[in-house]
């Protein structure tokens, strides 16, 4: 028996720190999401796919995706559950209550856990839904699956935990669930743990939407060996990865890729220069080279500027006042302090206009 586990698609996106004409690519990009696990679920050849959760990222979803996901739903062409989360929780005019949605789909409407059997594969999920944006209450406080021979899995939105706005679940109701698997979405990493002899995961969001969630992103393919022991693995599925990268300030120009490159970049520009460095003119330079990129100025004044302070000099005095400011700065505080600095340095040796 093998399971394709994913969830947080969160689907029509606002994506809103990219320019427009890239959130719009980059929301045709994740409505493109259920083609590809149906294509991954057929190379697979998985038995039952469980889907828990912010497949939706709100209320405003736009027809064409609803059909896309069901279409590709229906490609899967084995039985497919979806739990509904707090972004696309259950409610009667939200898209999960439409008509046509494929026979293969079943959709959890309701908080209380509800069991669908499935002889094929002698096994039982175990699902349920939001029913509004929170829920505080642990959905399986109180479940015991049957001790029955068949293989019990969870197909749940949530967060491993005992207390929370969004179905804290109690690692305790995992043990005594029963279950030899649970299928959870909330969490935009991947994350598993043991609770008894249940295993629970969450495979992340399939494809990145900002600078917090970085790297690979995909769903996890679990197999049960034996009906029983589960083993899972990592599949990234996702199109562009989001990366953040320090680089010294002078080695900027030499790492750009040659070729362009599909992923979306924050540069933290690090090391010392006197001047701050040019951001717009960087970014410019940098921008036909990735899908995204954009700049952080990590850059400090040159350590042998400081040296001056000893100086017996309006440019010494200025710059010891500078540096106690800056030892008794806090994190926000330091970059205004740096570029004063700066600033002041400037129109102290001569008014040179250093203005990016
Ligand atoms: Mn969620």
């Amino acid at each position: 028996m093998k399971l394709l586990h994913g969830s947080d698609f969160h689907l029509d996106s606002p994506l809103a720190g990219l320019a427009p004409e890239k959130s719009v690519q980059r929301r045709r990009e994740l409505r493109e999401i259920p083609a590809r696990l149906a294509a991954l679920a057929q190379a697979e050849g998985v038995d039952l796919a469980l889907l828990p959760g912010d497949l939706f990222d709100g209320e405003r979803v736009y027809p064409e995706t609803v059909r896309a996901l069901a279409r590709a739903l229906e490609d899967m062409a084995v039985p497919v559950f979806i739990a509904p989360g707090n972004h696309d929780y259950y409610h009667s005019r939200s898209p999960y209550a439409a008509r046509g949605w494929p026979d293969n789909v079943h959709i959890f409407t309701a908080p209380g856990l509800e069991s669908v059997e499935l002889p094929g594969l002698n096994c039982v999920v175990h699902g349920c839904a939001f029913d509004a944006p929170h829920r505080e209450d642990d959905p399986l406080a109180g479940f015991a699956a049957p001790e029955d021979g068949r293989l019990h899995l969870l197909c749940v939105h949530g967060e491993v935990g005992l207390t929370g706005n969004y179905a804290p679940i109690d690692p305790k109701s995992l043990e005594r669930s029963g279950a030899a698997y649970a299928a959870l979405g909330h969490v935009h990493a991947v994350d598993s743990g043991k609770a008894g002899n249940t295993l629970w995961a969450y495979p992340g969001c399939p494809e990145g939407r900002g600078f917090d969630e970085l790297g690979p992103k995909g769903v996890l393919v679990v197999s049960f060996d034996g009906g029983v022991q589960p083993a899972g693995k990592f599949v990234p599925v996702c199109q562009r990865q989001y990366r953040v990268e320090s680089v010294g300030v002078d080695e900027f120009a030499a790492a750009l890729p040659r070729e362009e490159c599909p992923d979306l970049v924050r540069f933290l520009l690090t090391g010392e220069s006197r001047f701050p460095p040019n951001l717009t003119a960087l970014t410019a330079q940098a921008a036909p080279r990735f899908f995204h990129v954009e700049l952080r100025d990590q850059t400090t004044l040159p350590t042998e500027l400081w040296a001056r302070a000893e100086e017996d000099s309006l440019t010494g005095l200025f710059l010891r006042e500078m540096r106690s400011r800056l030892d008794s700065a806090g994190e926000g505080e330091r970059d205004k302090l740096l570029l004063a600095a700066r600033f002041g340095l400037a129109a102290l040796e001569g008014g040179e206009d250093i203005r990016p």
